[in-house]
């Protein structure tokens, strides 16, 4: 049973569990005292007090039946059963400690997740680092934004979503919004936009779909999907042949733009007309709203981005923001919209493959004498980068045979899931930390339930660089331990006695330390300071404001300047043939979240989306014989989902959508292509080839 924190009738200001909007909320203790009701915070500024039904809702999964309250051990009957910690933690020792002695190393591994708080992100990294030495470390992150990390990089020297706080964006002139539906994945954001048209500024939505939010827009392009960097290149060319660039921005503060214009200028209007299905009137259309006004921004999200051209793709938004002086000046700019709670810290303090905290490199000798410093180990025992999110996953039961996973569902997000799953079950070991049994924490050996949100502190970056608190608003029920407790019980077990504890802010203070002088500088930031200030944008060294506002002067590399990227259009891995004519696309709904472990646990959230489904346009059911509701199966190389056909006419025609938040027979994942951008090993769950029949 919980027991609330504060006293009846006091609040306790936090933020949502769920996305990267992380909109502020109050927590009241219910009369009864054994939980707490959400309530409105209006002074956050992000969210003023809206909420969507998942934060609403979010204290349900936490009381709910299917929470976690005692660690599981898979006994002699095959089946997990009940087990006290210490006997789950030494098993979970052992498991990773005889693995390591065995196969080496590098045979252990650690999936983490961009939900976990900065905190959690920080001590698994190091965890992977001086408790097993592993270099197999990566995180679910790599499945969402890690293409716009890689063309932020490359064009400004420095990775953070949004240069810009959302405030900004009704202030602009026009806004280009790529592959996102904040309708449905961050509603209380959709407010930025419907300001920006009411002060006159103009909205263009680029998606296959036409979405909820695509009808608050003044253009919606509806290109085939995987035709996006085609899309971007045909806009910069009719702005180069009209005049339009801005050539003195061009030439004080960027670098590359002859390679960059010559590949725009190879993509005339018709050849792009004919790639991404956009009529060339509405591709000018575009050109004209986007350059008219003195200020504008693109804003990407997962459609351009979870391609196996992801980073190509959003490196040609950014040439076009470039090439007309829309980036590095005041209201304007190109911005990622992150997606997961902690979607931007978690990318920054170590749990991916090739980085150490503070967003540095693991392969730079500096940055490793800087961190290995701060953990009183010697910089040569730390391991070098490992492998990508689904490489780590495709290795499992091969030159990975434990795993350790925290913050994360594969089974049912990983793309070509049945493989996965299938490479999962062939562990020798596999340990997981959740709140409630998901869908991967079903096959492990050992799972250990663990605090999450309301029962804990710690602290997220959300998706516009704001480091923010999460506050304690209830005690956990007895038999649950934290993320931080798990790791300091296994690190004593594996003989690293000390550098685990298990106080978040003590966390936080050593993650501050290891951080200082990185590009995530959080050094100067403070749980205080945080409370104080509504946030603290990152980089803050000690003494520093924070800054809300990046490159205004200069961007983050090493001459200042921004890079244009040299990209040209290509295929997607996979393109319709005639065994698999279609093209799938998947995404979200508003009422669930991600794999569903949690949403699919809250029964007016399981209401309002009970199940998956296959949004195919009218023409094609017609063509197919197929009725609305009627039970469809869609078929990739891969393999076979079957889920109930919904006919609508906001699809294009070459397409079919699902959501992706369900297992079983309706998972979309069993038919997604692992296809990897070269760049930022993202697979490419935006596009492959399918074809549709009656099931
Ligand atoms: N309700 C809800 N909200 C969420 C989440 C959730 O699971 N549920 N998850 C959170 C997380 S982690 C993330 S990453 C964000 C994701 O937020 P979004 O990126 O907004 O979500 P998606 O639905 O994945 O994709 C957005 C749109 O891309 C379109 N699309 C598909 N293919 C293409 C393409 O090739 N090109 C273009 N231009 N568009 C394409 C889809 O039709 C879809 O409408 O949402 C966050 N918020
Ligand atoms: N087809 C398709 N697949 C996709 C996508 C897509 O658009 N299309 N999007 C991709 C994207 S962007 C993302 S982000 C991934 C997300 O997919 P997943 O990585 O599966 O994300 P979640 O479902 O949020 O899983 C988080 C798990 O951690 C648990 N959890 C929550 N909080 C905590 C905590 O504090 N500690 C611990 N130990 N556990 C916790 C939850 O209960 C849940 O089981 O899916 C990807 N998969
Ligand atoms: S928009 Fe995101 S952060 Fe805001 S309430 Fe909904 S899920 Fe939570
Ligand atoms: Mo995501």
């Amino acid at each position: 049973m919980h027991t609330p924190e504060a006293a009846p009738g006091a609040p306790i200001a936090t933020h949502c569990p769920y996305c990267a909007l992380q909109c502020g909320m109050n927590l009241r203790p219910t009369p009864g005292g054994d939980g707490v009701t959400v309530e409105e915070r209006a002074d956050f500024p992000v969210n003023r007090g809206a909420l969507c039904g998942k934060g609403r809702t979010a204290p349900a999964v936490l009381s709910s039946r299917a929470r976690l309250t005692e660690p599981l051990v898979r006994g002699d009957s095959g089946r997990l059963e009940p087990a006290g910690w210490e006997e789950a933690l030494d098993k979970v020792a052992e498991g990773l400690a005889r693995t390591r002695r065995t196969h080496g190393n590098d045979a252990v591994g650690i999936f983490g997740g961009g939900g976990l708080t900065n905190e959690k992100a920080y001590a698994l990294g190091k965890f992977a680092r001086v408790a097993l030495w592993t270099s197999q470390i990566d995180y679910n992150g790599r499945f969402c934004m890690s293409s716009a990390a890689a063309a932020h990089q490359r064009a400004f020297g420095l990775d953070r979503g949004l240069p810009f706080p959302l405030e900004d964006v009704p202030r602009t002139g026009c806004v280009i919004l790529v592959g996102s539906n904040p309708a449905e994945t961050m509603p209380p954001a959709l407010r930025f936009l419907t300001e920006l048209k009411a002060n006159g500024g103009t909205l263009i939505v680029v998606d296959p779909r036409r979405t909820r939010t695509a009808e608050h827009a003044d253009l919606h392009l509806a290109p085939r999907p995987g035709t996006d960097l085609a899309l971007a290149l045909g806009l910069l060319h009719l702005i180069v042949a009209e005049g339009r660039t801005d050539e003195e921005f061009i030439a004080a503060r960027t670098t590359g733009w002859e390679e960059a214009r010559a590949g725009a200028m190879a993509h005339w209007p018709e050849l792009v007309e004919r790639i991404t299905g956009v009529p060339v009137p509405r591709l000018r259309e575009a050109a004209d709203l986007f350059c008219a006004p003195s200020t504008a921004m693109v804003l990407t999200a997962r459609g351009p981005e979870q391609q196996s051209k992801g980073t190509d793709t959003v490196g040609a938004w950014i040439n076009l923001c470039l090439a007309t002086g829309r980036a590095g000046r005041p209201l304007s700019g190109y911005g990622c919209l992150t997606g997961q709670g902690n979607g931007q810290g978690g990318r920054e303090h170590g749990q991916k493959a090739d980085q150490l905290p503070g967003y540095r490199k693991l392969t730079d000798p500096a940055a490793r004498a800087h961190v290995a410093g701060v953990w009183g180990v010697e910089p040569d025992s730390l391991p070098g980068p490992g492998r990508s999110a689904y490489e780590l996953l495709d290795a499992l039961g091969g030159d990975v045979r434990a795993l350790l996973l925290m913050g994360s569902n594969p089974v049912v997000s990983a793309p070509r899931a049945a493989h996965i799953e299938e490479r999962i079950r062939s562990l020798d070991f596999l340990a997981v930390a959740d709140v409630v049994l998901s869908e991967t924490a079903a096959l492990a050996d050992v799972v250990l339930p663990v605090t999450q949100w309301a029962e804990e502190t710690g602290t997220t970056t959300n998706l516009e660089g704001r480091v923010l608190l999460r506050r304690r608003a209830l005690t956990p029920p007895p038999g649950v331990r934290s993320d931080l407790d798990v790791l300091h019980g296994l690190a004593a077990r594996l003989g690293v006695e000390k550098g685990f504890p298990t106080d978040p802010e003590e966390v936080f203070e050593e993650l501050r330390l290891a951080s200082e002088g990185g590009p995530a500088d959080y050094s100067g930031i403070t749980y205080a300071r945080i409370e104080a200030e509504q946030g603290v944008f990152w980089p803050c060294p000690a003494g520093s404001p924070g800054a809300p506002r990046l490159f205004l002067d200069r961007f983050a590399t090493d001459d200042g300047r921004a890079r244009f990227a040299a990209v040209t259009h290509r295929d997607a891995a996979e393109m319709p043939d005639a065994e698999y004519p279609l093209l799938l696309t998947t995404g979200r709904v508003v009422a669930q979240y991600q794999s569903g472990a949690q949403t699919r646990r809250v029964p007016e959230l399981n209401e309002a989306a009970p199940g998956p489904f296959v949004e195919l346009h009218p023409r094609l059911a017609a063509r197919l014989g197929i009725d609305d509701g009627a039970p469809l199966a869609v078929v990739s190389r891969r393999g076979r989902a079957v889920a109930p056909a919904r006919i609508t006419d906001t699809i294009r025609a070459d397409t079919v959508f699902m959501p992706f938040h369900w297992p079983g027979a309706g998972r979309a994942n069993t038919l997604t292509n692992p296809a990897l951008d070269p760049v930022s090993r993202m697979p490419e769950f935006k596009t492959c080839a399918v074809r549709v029949e009656t099931a």
